[in-house]
C-alpha cells in the first residue's frame, strides 16, 4: 500500500468506473445469479481466446480452485507490462482497471482484433475479492488488485492495485498471463462453478478456435450423498467426500468441421465430409468506421427433418438468430436454387425452392467476427445489425459456387438437391397437414372432454398448462388447481414418441392432437408462438425412469414441433418434491438429497420421512403447496440446449443408429447432462421401443 499515492486524479476517474460496476453489476453482467457468475470468468477467458485467435496462444488452462476462485492461463505474449505513455500505467493495470480496456483503448500497441465483445476484465475484476495477475515476459510479473467496502466513506473501493505491477526479477522460460480471482459472494447470489456450464462453454470454444488447446482442471473434491438406515430404522443421509474430477482437454483440429461432425453424432449424414468455407469481406456498420468482417460456416444434411443451426458472433452464441442466419439462408437457397435448375433437379414446371426445403435435415455452424455488434432480443443474443446479411449471403453463395466445381462434390450437391426436392414434393403433397393441424387449433372443448380441465381466464400471460403423468396425479392436480389461470391436461401412459414418425403421423396421435389443441398455436411449420393460450406450459412427471422418459418425449415433441415455445421461455419442467419430512404438525419438503438433510436438521428429533415414489402419492394440499403453487413451487425453464439435448438423447436411443444406442446404454445412460434436471437414469424402457 505504500505507493498508493502514485495514482493521480485521472486514476480516481476510473476506479469510480469499477465502482459503478459494483453498484449496479446486472447492467454489465446481466444477472448477479449463476450467469452472471459466469460471465466474469467469461470476461478472462475471452481475453486468452482473442490472444490465440490473433495467432499468438495455443494453450489455455482453466482451472476451478479448491478455494472457490477460478484461475486462466494462457502462453500468449503476456499482457503488456510498459508503461503507457498516455495512461501513465503499464498494459496490466489497464486492462483491469478501465471499463473496456482493449476494445476502446486506441493506441496503436495494443490494439488487438479481438475485445470486440463483452466488458472487459475490469468487471471481473470489481466483482471479485480479490485478482492476481503473473505475467512471464522474460522475468515474472505480479500484480494484485483487491475490493473493500470503506465503511466511513460508505462506497466500494472495488478493484484496487495493492502495488503498481512488480518485476520480481525472477526468470521464466514460459510465456503468457496467468489470472486468478475469487468472486465476491457479496455481489453474487451464489458463488459456486457449474462444471458442466464451464466445460460446455470451453468445448465450445474450442471447436470455434481450430487447434487452440484448452484444458479444464477441477480441483474442487466431489461429494455424493448416500441414504442408508440406522439402528432405529431411521432413514439416514450421509454426505461422502470423493476425489476430484479427472482433468479435460479440448482440441479440434477440424475446427468448425468437427463441430459439425460432433452435432451428427448419432444421425445419419446424407454425405461424409461437411462443406466448409470462410472468407473476410467488407462491411460498412452505421455510424462506424469502415471494417472488415470474417465469415465461417461449416454444413452436412442429416436424415432427419429439422434443421439445426448453430451461430455464433464474436465466439458468443446467438441463439435468438439474427442477420447473419438470414444472409446465410438466403445465400443457402439462392445457391441451392440455382444448382438445381442447372443441373435437372428443378424441371421448368416446378416452382423455386422455398428456405424450409433447404433447412430440411441441415447441421450447420455459423461463425461472424466483426466490430461494432448489436445484440438485441429478450436475451440479448439475437444479432441486430442489417448490414452483416449481404456479406454473409455473398460468402455463401460464393463458398458453394467454388466446393461445386471441387473435385468429389458432385454428389454431395447432387445429395441436397434431392433432398431438397423430396421436401418440396412432400410438402406440396402435404399441405393438408396444416389444415389438420388448424383444425385441431381451432377445435376448442370438442374432442377435449374429460381430458383437458381448461382454466377460465383467457389471459396467456397469466395461465398456465399443467402435462402431467398419469390420469391419478392428472385428477389430483385438478383438485389442487386454480381454476382461474391453471389448466390441467393428464397423459394417459407415454405419449407419442415422435422422433421416427412424420408430421403427419403425430397429427393421428390423440395425445398430441389434444396438447396442439390446448395450447392453440397451431403446430410445425404452422406454429405461431403469438397464438399461444398459455405461456407457461409445465411438464409434470415422477421423479423416476419412466418420468424421466416421458419428459424426454415431451421436450423432443415440442423441440421438433413448436421450437419457439422453447426460444419463448414458455416451457417449463415442474419438480415434485422427493422427500416429506414430517414430525406432528411440522412439515417439510426436501427437492434433492443435500436439501433432506438440511430439513431432517430443521424438524429435529423425532422425525419421519415419506420417499414420493409419484406424483399419484400426494394429496391435493400437498401437490398445491410443493408443486403448483407459484409462490412455494421449483420450476425449471426449459432452454433450447436443454430440448436440443433430450432430443439427442431420444435420437440416440431410438435413431437408425444401434451402435451408439447400445454403447450409450452400456454406459447406463447418464441423463444428467440436461442440466441437470434429468438424473442418473438406466433407460431401459426406451430400450424396448417406442412407447405408443
Ligand atoms: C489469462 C487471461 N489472459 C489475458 O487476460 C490476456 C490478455 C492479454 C493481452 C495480450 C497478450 N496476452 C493476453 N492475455 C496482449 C499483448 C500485447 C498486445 N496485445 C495484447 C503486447 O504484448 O503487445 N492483452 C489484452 C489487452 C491488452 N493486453 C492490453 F494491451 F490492453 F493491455
Amino acid at each position: 500500500m505504500e505507493k498508493q499515492q502514485h495514482y493521480n486524479a485521472d486514476d480516481l476517474k476510473i476506479l469510480e468506473g469499477l465502482e459503478a460496476v459494483r453498484v449496479r453489476p446486472g447492467m454489465y453482467i446481466g444477472s448477479t445469479g449463476v450467469n452472471g457468475l459466469h460471465h466474469i470468468l467469461w470476461e478472462i477467458v475471452d481475453n486468452s481466446i482473442d490472444e490465440a485467435a490473433n495467432g499468438y496462444a495455443d494453450e489455455i488452462t482453466v482451472t476451478l480452485h479448491k478455494d472457490g476462485s477460478a484461475s486462466v492461463e494462457d502462453n500468449g505474449r503476456g499482457m503488456p507490462t510498459d508503461i503507457n505513455s498516455k495512461a501513465k500505467m503499464s498494459g496490466v493495470e489497464i486492462i483491469f482497471t478501465k471499463l473496456h480496456a482493449g476494445g476502446k483503448f486506441d493506441n496503436e500497441n495494443y490494439a488487438f482484433s479481438g475485445g470486440l465483445h463483452g466488458v472487459g476484465a475490469s468487471v471481473t475484476n470489481a466483482l471479485s475479492k480479490w485478482l492476481n495477475v503473473e505475467v512471464y515476459r522474460g522475468n515474472v510479473f505480479k500484480m494484485s488488485f483487491t475490493s473493500t467496502y470503506d465503511k466511513s466513506k460508505k462506497k466500494w473501493l472495488c478493484g484496487i492495485p495493492t502495488a503498481p505491477l512488480l518485476d520480481t526479477k525472477e526468470k521464466t522460460k514460459k510465456k503468457g498471463t496467468l489470472v486468478r480471482f475469487m468472486p465476491d459472494g457479496e455481489v453474487f447470489e451464489t458463488t459456486e462453478w457449474n462444471y458442466d456450464t464451464v466445460a460446455k462453454r470451453l468445448k465450445e470454444l474450442a471447436f470455434l478456435n481450430k487447434g487452440v488447446k484448452i484444458n479444464l482442471l477441477d480441483e474442487r473434491p466431489q461429494y455424493s450423498f448416500e441414504t442408508g438406515e440406522d439402528a432405529d430404522g431411521n432413514v439416514t443421509n450421509v454426505r461422502v467426500e470423493r476425489p476430484p474430477r479427472e482433468p479435460v482437454t479440448y482440441k479440434y483440429d477440424g475446427g468448425l468441421v468437427d463441430f459439425v461432425k460432433y452435432l451428427n453424432d448419432g444421425k445419419t449424414p446424407l454425405y461424409e465430409e461437411p462443406l466448409y468455407y470462410s472468407d473476410i469481406k467488407d462491411i460498412q456498420i452505421k455510424g462506424a468506421p469502415a471494417g472488415k468482417i470474417k465469415i465461417e460456416f461449416a454444413m452436412c444434411h442429416t436424415k432427419d427433418d429439422t434443421e439445426s443451426l448453430f451461430s455464433f458472433v464474436n465466439n458468443i452464441s446467438t441463439v435468438e438468430g439474427g442477420y447473419h442466419e438470414n444472409g446465410f439462408h438466403s445465400g443457402l437457397l439462392k445457391a441451392m436454387n440455382d444448382y438445381a435448375r442447372n443441373n435437372g433437379f428443378l424441371k421448368a414446371k416446378d416452382a423455386p425452392f422455398i428456405p424450409d426445403d433447404i433447412k430440411e435435415g441441415l447441421t450447420a455452424v455459423l461463425t461472424v467476427k466483426l466490430a461494432n455488434v448489436e445484440f438485441e432480443g429478450q436475451t440479448k443474443t439475437k444479432l441486430g445489425n442489417p448490414e452483416v446479411r449481404q456479406p454473409v449471403e455473398q460468402t455463401v453463395i460464393e463458398g458453394l459456387s467454388k466446393l461445386q466445381n471441387e473435385r468429389g462434390r458432385k454428389t454431395v450437391f447432387e445429395e441436397i438437391a434431392k433432398k431438397a426436392k423430396f421436401a418440396a414434393d412432400d410438402r406440396i403433397k402435404h399441405r393438408a397437414e396444416r389444415d389438420v393441424a388448424k383444425a385441431a387449433s381451432e377445435n376448442d372443448g370438442l374432442n377435449l372432454v374429460g381430458k383437458l380441465a381448461s382454466c377460465s381466464g383467457k389471459n396467456p400471460d397469466l395461465n398456465e398448462l399443467f402435462i402431467v403423468e398419469g390420469d391419478s396425479a392428472g385428477g389430483t392436480a385438478k383438485q389442487a388447481r386454480v381454476r382461474a389461470y391453471q389448466s390441467i391436461l393428464p397423459l394417459r401412459g407415454k405419449p407419442l414418441n415422435v422422433q421416427k414418425k412424420s408430421a403427419l403421423q403425430a397429427l393421428q396421435n390423440e395425445e398430441i392432437k389434444t396438447m396442439i389443441s390446448a395450447i392453440g398455436a397451431g403446430f410445425n411449420r404452422s406454429f405461431d408462438v403469438e397464438k399461444t393460450k398459455y405461456k407457461k406450459v409445465i411438464i409434470l412427471s415422477d421423479a423416476d425412469q419412466d418420468g424421466m422418459h416421458i419428459r424426454c418425449i415431451l421436450l423432443t415433441f415440442f423441440f421438433k414441433y413448436m421450437r419457439d415455445l422453447i426460444n419463448a421461455g414458455y416451457v417449463y419442467i415442474g419438480m415434485p418434491p422427493l422427500y416429506k419430512v414430517y414430525k406432528k404438525d411440522v412439515v417439510e419438503y426436501a427437492y434433492d438429497d443435500e436439501e433432506l438433510d438440511e430439513k431432517i436438521k430443521k424438524v429435529g428429533k423425532g422425525y419421519s420421512i415419506q420417499r414420493y415414489k409419484g406424483l399419484g402419492e400426494m394429496s391435493a394440499d400437498q401437490l398445491w403447496d410443493t408443486t403448483m403453487n407459484p409462490e412455494t413451487r421449483n420450476m425449471i425453464q426449459v432452454t433450447i440446449e436443454d430440448a436440443a439435448e433430450a432430443a439427442s438423447v431420444i435420437e440416440m436411443l431410438m435413431g437408425d443408429k444401434v451402435e451408439g444406442r447400445k454403447e450409450f446404454l452400456a454406459q447406463n445412460a447418464n441423463f444428467n447432462k440436461v442440466d441437470g434436471f434429468i438424473e442418473k437414469v438406466n433407460f431401459k424402457s426406451a430400450e424396448s421401443g417406442e412407447a405408443d
